[in-house]
C-alpha cells in the first residue's frame, strides 16, 4: 500500500472511531502525518476529531522533533500514571469507569498484573459501544467486569438501588482544562451523581491533553443514534461534553 492509501486508511479509522480516545487517536495522527508531511495531511487529521487538543500538541511538535521523540512520550508517562493509580486501589475495590480511555484500561491492567484485587462497573457507552472494548480488554487481563446500560448509571452508582458500593470512578480525558476536564458524553453526569453519592471521581489522563484554547464539542453522526430516522424527527449525538472541576476529587497526570 502506498503511503497516501495508508494515510487515507488512518484518517478514514479515526474518523468512524475505529480508532478511537484520545492518546491513540494522538499516536496514529502522528504517525499518519510523518506518511504525509505537509500542511494539507495536518489539516485534514485535525479536521476528523475537533475535541482532541492532544493530536493538536503532537502535530504542533513535528517540526521540531522527531516521530521517535514524539512518540516515546506516551509510554513513559503512561508507566507514570499507572503507578500512581496503583497507589489508589484499595483491596476489594469496585472501580466504575465509562468508555474506554487507554490511560485507564492500561493502568487498571498494570495494577491487576502488580496484585490488586479489585473489581470494574463499567458503561456500554452508546451509541457506539466502547464499553465493550473496555470489558474486552479488562475480562482479558482477568479483571471481572459487570457492565451497565448507559441509562442505568444511577442504579450502578448508588447502594440504595441493589448494586455493590462503588469506591471510585476513574474517567479518561480528552481534554484537561483549567475549569474542568472534557470526556465522552455521559461523564458529566456520572460525575454528578458519583459526587452526590460520596463517590471520589478520578481523571486519569496524559499532561498532554492540558489546553488553555476554547475546545469545540464534536458533534457526530445522526445515523449512530438512529439509522433511517424517520423525517422530521430531531436527534442530538454531542460526543462529549465538560466536567467542572467542583465534581472532580483529582486529576492523575505524569506529572504528579
Ligand atoms: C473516548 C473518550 C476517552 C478519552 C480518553 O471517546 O472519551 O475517555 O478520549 O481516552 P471516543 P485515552 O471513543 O469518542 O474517541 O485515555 O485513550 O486517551
Amino acid at each position: 500500500m502506498n503511503k497516501q492509501k495508508r494515510f487515507d486508511k488512518i484518517a478514514k479509522a479515526i474518523k468512524d472511531i475505529k480508532i478511537q480516545g484520545a492518546r491513540n487517536i494522538a499516536r496514529k495522527a502522528l504517525y499518519a502525518y510523518y506518511l504525509i508531511p505537509t500542511k494539507a495531511s495536518k489539516k485534514k487529521l485535525l479536521s476528523l476529531r475537533p475535541t482532541e487538543p492532544m493530536m493538536e500538541k503532537v502535530l504542533g511538535m513535528t517540526s521540531k522533533k522527531s516521530y521517535h521523540e514524539i512518540i516515546k512520550h506516551f509510554e513513559e508517562a503512561q508507566e507514570k500514571i499507572n503507578k500512581a493509580v496503583f497507589k489508589l486501589i484499595r483491596k476489594n475495590d469496585v472501580i466504575f469507569t465509562h468508555c474506554h480511555s487507554t490511560n485507564v484500561v492500561n493502568a487498571l491492567i498494570y495494577a491487576k498484573k502488580n496484585g490488586k484485587k479489585f473489581e470494574v462497573y463499567n458503561t456500554e457507552t452508546r451509541p457506539l459501544f466502547q464499553g465493550r472494548k473496555t470489558a474486552r480488554e479488562l475480562k482479558k487481563a482477568g479483571i471481572k467486569v459487570t457492565m451497565f446500560v448507559d441509562s442505568a448509571v444511577g442504579v450502578a452508582l448508588s447502594k440504595e438501588q441493589g448494586t455493590k458500593k462503588v469506591d471510585k470512578v476513574f474517567l479518561g480525558a480528552d481534554a484537561l482544562l483549567k475549569n474542568g476536564i472534557i470526556n465522552k458524553i455521559g461523564s458529566e453526569t456520572i460525575a454528578k451523581l458519583a459526587k452526590q453519592e460520596k463517590i471520589p471521581v478520578y481523571i486519569v489522563a496524559d499532561s498532554w491533553k492540558y489546553s488553555t484554547k476554547k475546545i469545540p464539542i464534536e458533534q457526530r453522526k445522526l445515523n449512530e443514534v438512529w439509522d433511517k430516522a424517520p423525517k422530521k424527527i430531531k436527534i442530538k449525538n454531542p460526543a462529549f461534553e465538560f466536567v467542572p472541576k467542583k465534581y472532580i476529587k483529582k486529576v492523575i497526570t505524569e506529572e504528579m
